[in-house]
């Protein structure tokens, strides 16, 4: 029997990002090959032209799984029962805007959008926000959504964990495949702390293949921390094709078992997570699902005291960024 359609809301339609990752929902690579999709795709008003082009290519793709695309623009119309939520949408800091303004623009855009959540995405409705500060703007949106799970509520660190994966698979010289278990904490920002203290490659401890602290330290983790600015100098526009990779990462991570050993980096409700960090933060912690939506944080990882003290400093950042937004957590 045919399975029902799964609805999957994506902001920004117009944007960088969507320009990849809807062609690439669509094709059925998120969700599998057997799982008929609508899209339902927001936008704002300026960008409608746009999008009729995106919504065009859309159809000219011919993508069998696609049954059905809604757009629009207010987000009451097109959340409706939906039971994935991208949000990818957001204002872009500009110059001379300061984290203050950049996190209240955005507050007014996921304010509204938690409260359409709230009011008219199906009950389980999984939410993943990409668009930048995306652990504050998750927060934002998961306080104005309380009758939705708050484990349902990502950020995306994903893009953050497979940088990671990409670069030790470089150093050490095997496929990316042969890397696990890396982490990334905290916030999606410079201050993320990037771990490969419990990384493992071809199943053994990193320091069997990359015998050098000095680069692990000094290299590495700047590295990853800071390679969106590198991309963004490169080609002169923020990382489109990687985030939206990412983004599919990110909900495949959570509908797919996570495989044995193994465990996938995600910005999730700190409320009684197992490490004793500040609780009501999107914290990027490591996680393993079953693969049927839900996931745990990973409870059992030595965490050295110096490990420690840089994720207290990215804790600090997001505890900072709450206090920003303070008027707009319910
Ligand atoms: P673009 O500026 O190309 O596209 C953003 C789109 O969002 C635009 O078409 C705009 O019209 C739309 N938009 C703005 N406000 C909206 C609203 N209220 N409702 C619906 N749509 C709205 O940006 P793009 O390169 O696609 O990046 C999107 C966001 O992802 C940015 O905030 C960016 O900083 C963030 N990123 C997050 C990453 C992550 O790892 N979490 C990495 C990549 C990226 O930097």
């Amino acid at each position: 029997m045919a399975k029902a359609i799964k609805k999957i809301a994506v902001t920004g339609g117009a944007g960088n990002i969507a320009n990849s990752l809807l062609f690439r929902i669509a094709s059925g690579e998120m969700l599998g090959p057997d799982q008929p999709i609508a899209l339902h795709i927001l936008e704002i008003p300026r960008a409608v032209g746009a999008l009729e082009g995106v919504c065009m290519e859309l159809e000219d793709c011919a993508f069998p799984l696609l049954k059905e695309v809604k757009v629009g623009g207010d987000p009451m119309e097109i959340f409706g029962d939906v039971d994935y939520a991208m949000l990818v949408g957001a204002m872009p800091r500009g110059l001379g805007m300061e984290r203050q303004d950049l996190l209240e623009a955005n507050g007014k855009i996921f304010v509204p959008q938690g409260k359409a959540l709230n009011a008219v995405a199906s009950r389980d409705c999984k939410v993943l926000v990409v668009g930048n500060p995306c652990n504050t703007n998750c927060l934002i949106a998961m306080h104005n959504a309380p009758d939705l799970p708050r484990e349902n509520f990502m950020s995306m660190t994903h893009l953050d964990h497979n940088r990671a994966l990409a670069q030790l698979a470089a150093k050490a010289k095997v496929p990316v495949g042969d890397v696990t278990r890396v982490a990334v904490w905290g916030n999606h920002s410079l201050s993320q702390v990037p771990d490969w203290r419990h990384a493992l490659i071809h199943g053994k401890p990193i320091k069997e293949t990359i015998n050098d602290k000095d680069w692990l330290e000094n290299s590495f983790v700047p590295r990853v921390q800071k390679r969106g600015a590198e991309v963004i100098a490169a080609r002169g526009k923020s990382s489109a094709a990687s985030a939206a990779n990412a983004a599919i990462d990110a909900i495949v991570n959570i509908t797919t078992p996570t495989p044995e050993g193994d465990w996938f980096s995600c910005g999730v409700c700190s409320d009684s997570n197992p490490y004793g960090f500040e609780e009501n933060l999107i914290f990027s912690m490591p996680c393993r699902s079953p693969g049927d939506g839900s996931y745990e944080v990973m409870g059992d990882l030595p965490i050295s005291e110096n490990l420690r003290n840089k994720i207290l400093k990215t804790q600090e950042e997001l505890i900072a960024e709450r206090d920003l937004v303070a008027d707009m957590l319910l």
